[in-house]
Protein backbone atom coordinates (compact mmCIF):
# COMPACT_ATOMS: atom_id res chain seq x y z
CA UNK A 1 0.00 0.00 0.00
CA UNK A 2 1.01 3.39 -0.93
CA UNK A 3 1.86 5.69 2.27
CA UNK A 4 0.09 9.20 2.42
CA UNK A 5 0.03 11.70 4.93
CA UNK A 6 -3.17 13.93 5.85
CA UNK A 7 -2.04 17.73 7.13
CA UNK A 8 -5.81 18.33 8.36
CA UNK A 9 -9.01 16.35 8.31
CA UNK A 10 -11.09 15.39 5.17
CA UNK A 11 -14.64 15.00 4.62
CA UNK A 12 -15.79 11.43 6.16
CA UNK A 13 -16.73 10.02 2.78
CA UNK A 14 -13.39 10.80 1.51
CA UNK A 15 -11.39 9.12 4.43
CA UNK A 16 -13.38 6.11 4.47
CA UNK A 17 -12.08 5.95 0.06
CA UNK A 18 -8.15 6.72 1.36
CA UNK A 19 -8.23 4.13 3.89
CA UNK A 20 -9.26 1.53 1.46
CA UNK A 21 -6.77 2.66 -0.91
CA UNK A 22 -3.83 3.79 0.64
CA UNK A 23 -1.96 3.50 4.34
CA UNK A 24 -3.19 6.76 5.97
CA UNK A 25 -1.05 9.06 8.09
CA UNK A 26 -1.95 12.10 9.85
CA UNK A 27 0.21 14.64 10.95
CA UNK A 28 -2.47 16.76 12.35
CA UNK A 29 -2.90 14.30 15.31
CA UNK A 30 0.77 13.75 15.68
CA UNK A 31 2.12 15.11 19.44
CA UNK A 32 5.47 15.26 18.68
CA UNK A 33 5.57 16.12 14.64
CA UNK A 34 10.01 15.61 14.62
CA UNK A 35 9.12 11.78 16.11
CA UNK A 36 6.15 11.56 13.85
CA UNK A 37 8.30 12.57 10.62
CA UNK A 38 10.89 10.37 11.83
CA UNK A 39 8.99 7.40 11.92
CA UNK A 40 6.61 7.50 8.90
CA UNK A 41 8.67 10.56 6.74
CA UNK A 42 11.14 8.09 4.83
CA UNK A 43 7.46 5.78 3.47
CA UNK A 44 5.34 8.94 2.56
CA UNK A 45 4.23 9.25 -1.58
CA UNK A 46 2.00 11.75 -1.43
CA UNK A 47 0.50 14.79 0.79
CA UNK A 48 -2.91 15.85 1.10
CA UNK A 49 -3.64 19.36 2.51
CA UNK A 50 -5.42 22.59 2.64
CA UNK A 51 -4.82 26.22 0.57
CA UNK A 52 -4.26 27.64 3.67
CA UNK A 53 -2.54 25.16 5.25
CA UNK A 54 0.00 24.36 1.93
CA UNK A 55 3.49 22.42 3.25
CA UNK A 56 6.71 23.98 4.64
CA UNK A 57 9.53 22.74 3.16
CA UNK A 58 10.60 22.10 6.53
CA UNK A 59 8.62 19.27 6.56
CA UNK A 60 8.28 18.73 2.12
CA UNK A 61 12.21 17.98 2.85
CA UNK A 62 11.75 15.34 5.53
CA UNK A 63 9.78 13.42 2.55
CA UNK A 64 12.34 11.62 0.28
CA UNK A 65 9.96 9.28 -0.99
CA UNK A 66 7.36 12.87 -1.69
CA UNK A 67 5.72 12.52 -5.03
CA UNK A 68 2.41 14.70 -4.94
CA UNK A 69 1.46 17.88 -2.72
CA UNK A 70 -2.19 17.17 -3.43
CA UNK A 71 -3.97 20.37 -2.22
CA UNK A 72 -7.92 20.05 -1.29
CA UNK A 73 -8.36 23.98 -2.47
CA UNK A 74 -7.16 26.58 -5.23
CA UNK A 75 -4.44 28.79 -3.44
CA UNK A 76 -0.90 27.76 -3.97
CA UNK A 77 0.44 29.97 -1.71
CA UNK A 78 1.44 27.87 1.17
CA UNK A 79 3.65 25.84 -1.17
CA UNK A 80 7.05 26.37 -2.32
CA UNK A 81 6.26 25.81 -5.57
CA UNK A 82 9.93 26.04 -7.23
CA UNK A 83 11.40 23.71 -4.64
CA UNK A 84 8.30 21.63 -5.02
CA UNK A 85 9.55 21.43 -8.83
CA UNK A 86 13.17 21.40 -7.90
CA UNK A 87 12.88 18.18 -6.16
CA UNK A 88 10.24 16.51 -8.98
CA UNK A 89 7.09 16.95 -6.51
CA UNK A 90 4.04 17.48 -8.33
CA UNK A 91 1.77 19.81 -6.87
CA UNK A 92 -2.27 19.95 -7.36
CA UNK A 93 -5.37 21.80 -6.40
CA UNK A 94 -8.93 21.44 -7.08
CA UNK A 95 -10.00 24.05 -9.42
CA UNK A 96 -13.41 25.01 -10.24
CA UNK A 97 -15.61 23.30 -7.69
CA UNK A 98 -14.95 25.76 -4.30
CA UNK A 99 -15.59 28.90 -6.86
CA UNK A 100 -19.57 29.19 -6.27
CA UNK A 101 -19.06 28.76 -2.28
CA UNK A 102 -16.12 31.42 -2.03
CA UNK A 103 -18.51 34.10 -3.83
CA UNK A 104 -21.38 33.26 -2.06
CA UNK A 105 -19.29 34.04 0.67
CA UNK A 106 -18.41 36.97 -0.26
CA UNK A 107 -21.98 38.25 -0.97
CA UNK A 108 -22.72 37.22 2.38
CA UNK A 109 -20.05 38.99 4.32
CA UNK A 110 -20.71 41.87 2.09
CA UNK A 111 -24.38 41.94 3.00
CA UNK A 112 -23.70 41.06 6.70
CA UNK A 113 -21.10 43.95 6.62
CA UNK A 114 -23.16 47.15 5.11
CA UNK A 115 -26.41 46.06 6.64
CA UNK A 116 -24.94 45.74 9.62
CA UNK A 117 -26.38 42.25 10.34
CA UNK A 118 -24.17 40.99 12.82
CA UNK A 119 -24.77 44.41 15.37
CA UNK A 120 -28.64 43.61 14.91
CA UNK A 121 -28.44 39.66 15.56
CA UNK A 122 -26.54 41.03 18.83
CA UNK A 123 -29.58 43.25 19.64
CA UNK A 124 -32.39 40.70 18.99
CA UNK A 125 -30.39 37.61 21.12
CA UNK A 126 -29.71 40.17 23.65
CA UNK A 127 -33.39 41.69 24.49
CA UNK A 128 -32.90 44.51 23.43
CA UNK A 129 -34.79 45.42 20.69
CA UNK A 130 -36.61 48.62 21.35
CA UNK A 131 -34.16 49.24 23.54
CA UNK A 132 -30.88 50.08 21.79
CA UNK A 133 -31.06 52.36 19.20
CA UNK A 134 -28.98 50.72 16.04
CA UNK A 135 -27.76 53.25 13.60
CA UNK A 136 -29.45 53.05 9.68
CA UNK A 137 -27.54 50.29 7.56
CA UNK A 138 -26.00 51.38 4.27
CA UNK A 139 -28.04 50.22 1.00
CA UNK A 140 -26.08 47.17 -0.81
CA UNK A 141 -28.33 47.09 -3.98
CA UNK A 142 -26.61 49.55 -6.62
CA UNK A 143 -23.53 50.16 -5.30
CA UNK A 144 -19.91 50.44 -7.14
CA UNK A 145 -18.13 46.97 -6.38
CA UNK A 146 -14.36 46.63 -7.24
CA UNK A 147 -12.85 43.10 -7.42
CA UNK A 148 -9.28 43.13 -7.08
CA UNK A 149 -8.66 39.42 -9.26
CA UNK A 150 -11.09 38.40 -12.22
CA UNK A 151 -10.45 34.83 -11.91
CA UNK A 152 -12.88 32.32 -11.60
CA UNK A 153 -13.99 33.50 -8.34
CA UNK A 154 -13.94 37.53 -8.96
CA UNK A 155 -16.64 36.59 -12.31
CA UNK A 156 -18.73 34.17 -9.78
CA UNK A 157 -19.04 37.37 -7.75
CA UNK A 158 -19.37 39.59 -10.32
CA UNK A 159 -22.18 37.48 -11.55
CA UNK A 160 -23.53 37.81 -8.31
CA UNK A 161 -23.15 41.88 -7.43
CA UNK A 162 -25.12 42.14 -11.04
CA UNK A 163 -28.90 40.66 -9.69
CA UNK A 164 -27.89 43.39 -6.77
CA UNK A 165 -27.40 46.16 -9.64
CA UNK A 166 -24.32 46.92 -8.55
CA UNK A 167 -21.64 48.16 -11.31
CA UNK A 168 -18.75 46.36 -11.35
CA UNK A 169 -15.15 47.49 -11.87
CA UNK A 170 -12.48 45.03 -11.35
CA UNK A 171 -8.19 45.33 -11.88
CA UNK A 172 -6.77 42.38 -12.56
CA UNK A 173 -2.78 41.23 -14.37
CA UNK A 174 -4.81 41.65 -17.47
CA UNK A 175 -8.08 43.72 -19.15
CA UNK A 176 -10.77 41.72 -20.44
CA UNK A 177 -12.82 43.59 -22.39
CA UNK A 178 -15.05 40.98 -22.95
CA UNK A 179 -16.57 40.34 -19.37
CA UNK A 180 -18.07 43.78 -20.31
CA UNK A 181 -16.87 45.04 -16.85
CA UNK A 182 -14.91 48.55 -16.14
CA UNK A 183 -10.98 48.29 -16.18
CA UNK A 184 -8.66 50.07 -13.36
CA UNK A 185 -5.16 49.73 -14.09
CA UNK A 186 -4.47 50.17 -10.27
CA UNK A 187 -5.78 49.27 -7.02
CA UNK A 188 -5.64 52.75 -5.65
CA UNK A 189 -7.72 53.87 -9.20
CA UNK A 190 -10.38 51.46 -7.94
CA UNK A 191 -10.52 52.10 -4.50
CA UNK A 192 -11.12 55.76 -5.54
CA UNK A 193 -13.50 54.98 -7.74
CA UNK A 194 -15.66 51.92 -5.83
CA UNK A 195 -18.15 52.18 -2.62
CA UNK A 196 -16.76 48.28 -1.89
CA UNK A 197 -13.47 46.24 -2.75
CA UNK A 198 -13.35 42.80 -2.64
CA UNK A 199 -10.14 40.62 -2.63
CA UNK A 200 -10.41 37.78 -4.94
CA UNK A 201 -6.62 37.42 -6.05
CA UNK A 202 -4.06 34.84 -5.47
CA UNK A 203 -1.32 35.26 -2.56
CA UNK A 204 1.25 33.35 -4.60
CA UNK A 205 3.30 36.86 -5.47
CA UNK A 206 2.86 37.20 -1.45
CA UNK A 207 2.89 40.92 -0.75
CA UNK A 208 -0.06 43.03 0.44
CA UNK A 209 -2.26 44.76 -1.85
CA UNK A 210 -4.14 46.51 0.37
CA UNK A 211 -2.32 49.42 1.86
CA UNK A 212 -2.77 52.70 4.25
CA UNK A 213 -3.06 54.43 1.23
CA UNK A 214 -5.35 52.01 -0.58
CA UNK A 215 -7.61 52.38 2.73
CA UNK A 216 -7.58 56.06 2.32
CA UNK A 217 -8.57 55.97 -0.95
CA UNK A 218 -11.10 53.66 -0.12
CA UNK A 219 -12.85 56.63 2.62
CA UNK A 220 -14.75 56.82 5.04
CA UNK A 221 -17.97 55.68 3.25
CA UNK A 222 -15.84 52.40 1.71
CA UNK A 223 -15.81 48.82 2.67
CA UNK A 224 -13.39 45.96 2.26
CA UNK A 225 -14.17 42.46 1.82
CA UNK A 226 -11.47 39.48 2.34
CA UNK A 227 -11.99 36.40 1.03
CA UNK A 228 -8.89 35.42 -0.76
CA UNK A 229 -5.78 35.43 1.65
CA UNK A 230 -5.10 37.83 4.59
CA UNK A 231 -1.37 38.20 4.06
CA UNK A 232 -2.98 40.11 0.57
CA UNK A 233 -4.14 42.70 3.23
CA UNK A 234 -1.79 45.20 5.28
CA UNK A 235 -3.82 43.89 8.76
CA UNK A 236 -1.93 45.79 11.28
CA UNK A 237 -3.60 49.00 8.52
CA UNK A 238 -6.65 48.00 8.48
CA UNK A 239 -6.94 47.35 11.95
CA UNK A 240 -6.02 50.92 12.63
CA UNK A 241 -8.30 52.30 9.44
CA UNK A 242 -11.33 50.32 11.13
CA UNK A 243 -10.73 51.67 14.83
CA UNK A 244 -10.35 55.14 13.31
CA UNK A 245 -12.71 55.37 11.03
CA UNK A 246 -10.69 55.69 8.00
CA UNK A 247 -13.03 53.22 6.04
CA UNK A 248 -16.53 52.34 6.76
CA UNK A 249 -16.23 48.72 8.01
CA UNK A 250 -14.83 45.36 6.80
CA UNK A 251 -15.98 41.70 6.45
CA UNK A 252 -13.08 39.18 6.89
CA UNK A 253 -12.95 35.35 5.92
CA UNK A 254 -9.15 35.11 6.08
CA UNK A 255 -6.08 36.58 8.26
CA UNK A 256 -2.38 36.69 7.89
CA UNK A 257 -1.77 34.25 11.11
CA UNK A 258 -4.73 32.38 11.08
CA UNK A 259 -6.39 30.69 13.31
CA UNK A 260 -4.58 34.27 15.36
CA UNK A 261 -6.88 37.36 14.41
CA UNK A 262 -6.10 40.33 15.58
CA UNK A 263 -7.45 41.01 19.35
CA UNK A 264 -8.09 44.84 18.75
CA UNK A 265 -10.71 43.67 15.57
CA UNK A 266 -12.97 41.81 18.54
CA UNK A 267 -13.79 44.80 20.07
CA UNK A 268 -14.68 46.90 16.63
CA UNK A 269 -18.81 46.93 15.77
CA UNK A 270 -18.02 47.51 12.16
CA UNK A 271 -15.97 44.78 11.00
CA UNK A 272 -17.58 40.89 10.66
CA UNK A 273 -15.11 38.09 11.33
CA UNK A 274 -15.43 34.71 9.79
CA UNK A 275 -12.88 31.79 10.91
CA UNK A 276 -11.80 31.07 7.10
CA UNK A 277 -15.30 29.29 5.84
CA UNK A 278 -15.46 30.02 2.03
CA UNK A 279 -15.36 27.11 0.88
CA UNK A 280 -16.52 24.99 4.12
CA UNK A 281 -20.05 23.14 2.61
CA UNK A 282 -20.58 19.57 3.11
CA UNK A 283 -21.24 19.37 -0.72
CA UNK A 284 -18.03 21.55 -2.06
CA UNK A 285 -15.74 19.65 1.14
CA UNK A 286 -16.85 16.55 -0.77
CA UNK A 287 -16.13 17.38 -4.33
CA UNK A 288 -12.77 18.78 -3.14
CA UNK A 289 -12.05 15.54 -1.67
CA UNK A 290 -13.22 13.76 -4.79
CA UNK A 291 -11.15 15.47 -6.69
CA UNK A 292 -7.97 14.82 -4.40
CA UNK A 293 -8.42 11.37 -5.01
CA UNK A 294 -8.80 11.72 -8.72
CA UNK A 295 -5.56 13.22 -8.86
CA UNK A 296 -3.88 10.32 -5.70
CA UNK A 297 -4.58 8.08 -8.57
CA UNK A 298 -3.67 9.18 -11.31
CA UNK A 299 -0.27 9.70 -9.98
CA UNK A 300 0.47 6.44 -8.91
CA UNK A 301 -1.04 4.79 -12.22
CA UNK A 302 1.32 7.32 -13.99
CA UNK A 303 -1.06 9.17 -15.92
CA UNK A 304 -0.62 13.13 -16.11
CA UNK A 305 -2.14 14.50 -12.80
CA UNK A 306 -5.31 16.55 -14.03
CA UNK A 307 -5.64 19.43 -11.72
CA UNK A 308 -1.33 19.60 -11.79
CA UNK A 309 -0.32 23.58 -11.33
CA UNK A 310 2.77 24.67 -13.48
CA UNK A 311 5.62 26.38 -11.71
CA UNK A 312 5.09 30.64 -11.07
CA UNK A 313 1.95 30.58 -13.40
CA UNK A 314 -0.08 33.51 -12.27
CA UNK A 315 -2.95 32.48 -11.54
CA UNK A 316 -6.13 34.32 -9.73
CA UNK A 317 -8.91 32.57 -7.72
C1 LIG B 1 -9.91 26.16 2.13
C2 LIG B 1 -8.64 27.76 0.59
O1 LIG B 1 -10.12 26.79 3.35
O2 LIG B 1 -8.94 26.96 -1.59
C3 LIG B 1 -8.21 27.53 -0.80
O3 LIG B 1 -7.07 27.90 -1.13
O4 LIG B 1 -8.03 28.46 1.30
C4 LIG B 1 -9.92 27.18 1.07
O5 LIG B 1 -10.79 26.77 0.12
C5 LIG B 1 -8.86 25.18 2.33
O6 LIG B 1 -8.15 24.83 1.22
C6 LIG B 1 -9.46 24.00 3.05
O7 LIG B 1 -8.69 22.91 3.02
Amino acid sequence: MIDILLTQPVPEAIDRQLLQLYRVHRLHEAADTAAFLAEHGGAIRAVVTGGAKGLPNAIMDRLPALQLIAISGIGTDAVDLVHAAERGVQVCTTPGVLTDDVADMALGLLIMTLRDLGTGERIVRAGQWGQVNQPLARRVSGIDLGIIGLGRVGHAIAQRAKAFGMSIHYTDHKVQPDSGYHYEADILSLARRCDVLVVAASADQGEALITTEVLQALGPQGYLINVARGRLVDEQALVKALQERVIAGAGLDVFVDEPNVPPALYDLDNVVLQPHRGSATAQTRLAMGEMVLENLKACFSGDPVPNAVQVRTPQYL
